[in-house]
């Protein structure tokens, strides 16, 4: 089995409330189809989520009654999007059903809690793929507050150990500087958390570079810890997605996980 991650940024126009990008969802869902291979996927919020999500500040919590009406609207746009997502997997025959993280898990001060792994048991017992997504949930000390995409990632990795676990992003994968402004900045294709920890350290690191790496790693490095390959790939170049469930490799990162 794949966990694969649809990034906010690739699914969506992130400097533009709810814009859907349906053209790379309905390529990105054709690569999952032709490639054959048990899949979990997770989505990002993109513009859907994370606009209201900072207006209303959700993620500190309930402190204000204001908030509500802005948690339950950041949560029915993010489920918006999970069925724009949706509608485009089934186009491609893909028999995607939708557990919402708001349903499936609950949060302690933004730790999990509960979180009701056997609903992706049985669904993927039945040859069903089980679609989650960065949500409002809510958070016994904070009432409610965030939970990502990113930390269901983590989560279902530690607990289902798939084949890869793959994260789509709209770059190619890390680099050791910031491409856009360093000439110097090379890519970054085998490496370990490690590796990555002692990148962020050295002190001639980007700060824009440190801060984007570490936000990764802190994801990554439970998953590598359980022994698991992370892959960092663009989604927005033809096939990339395909050829890595294929086992093909093309340009991108990998993470290896440690000996277990
Ligand atoms: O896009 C965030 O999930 P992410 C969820 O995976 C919300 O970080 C509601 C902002």
């Amino acid at each position: 089995m794949f966990l694969i991650k649809f990034g906010g940024s690739v699914i969506t126009d992130k400097t533009q409330p709810c814009v859907f990008k349906a053209d790379v969802v309905d390529r990105l869902a054709s690569e999952v189809q032709r490639a054959h291979k048990d899949v979990i996927l997770i989505h990002g919020a993109g513009s859907f989520g994370h606009i209201l999500a900072k207006q209303y500040r959700l993620h500190d919590g309930y402190k204000q009654k204001r908030q509500l009406k802005g948690a339950a609207l950041t949560q029915a746009q993010v489920q918006q999007l999970n069925t724009l997502v949706l509608h485009a997997l089934h186009a491609h025959h893909l028999p995607a059903v939708s557990l919402p993280a708001h349903v499936i898990l609950s949060l302690r001060n933004h730790k999990p809690l509960r979180v009701d792994y056997s609903l992706f048991t049985r669904y993927l017992d039945m040859k069903f793929l089980p679609v989650s997504f960065g949500d409002v949930v809510l958070d016994t000390t904070l009432g409610f507050s965030i939970c990502s995409g990113d930390l269901l990632m983590q989560l279902l990795a530690v607990k289902f150990k798939p084949e890869k676990v793959i994260f789509v992003l709209d770059e190619d994968g890390l680099y050791s500087a910031n491409p856009k402004t360093d000439r110097s900045a090379t890519f970054i294709q085998d490496t370990t958390v490690g590796e990555l920890k002692q990148f962020t350290t050295r002190s001639n690191t980007h700060a824009d570079v440190t801060k984007g790496m570490e936000g990764k790693l802190r994801t990554i490095a439970p998953i590598a810890k359980a022994g698991i390959d992370t892959i960092l790939l663009n989604g927005n170049l033809h096939n990339r997605l395909y050829d890595t469930l294929q086992g093909k490799k093309v340009r991108q990162t990998v993470i290896h996980g440690e000996k277990v």
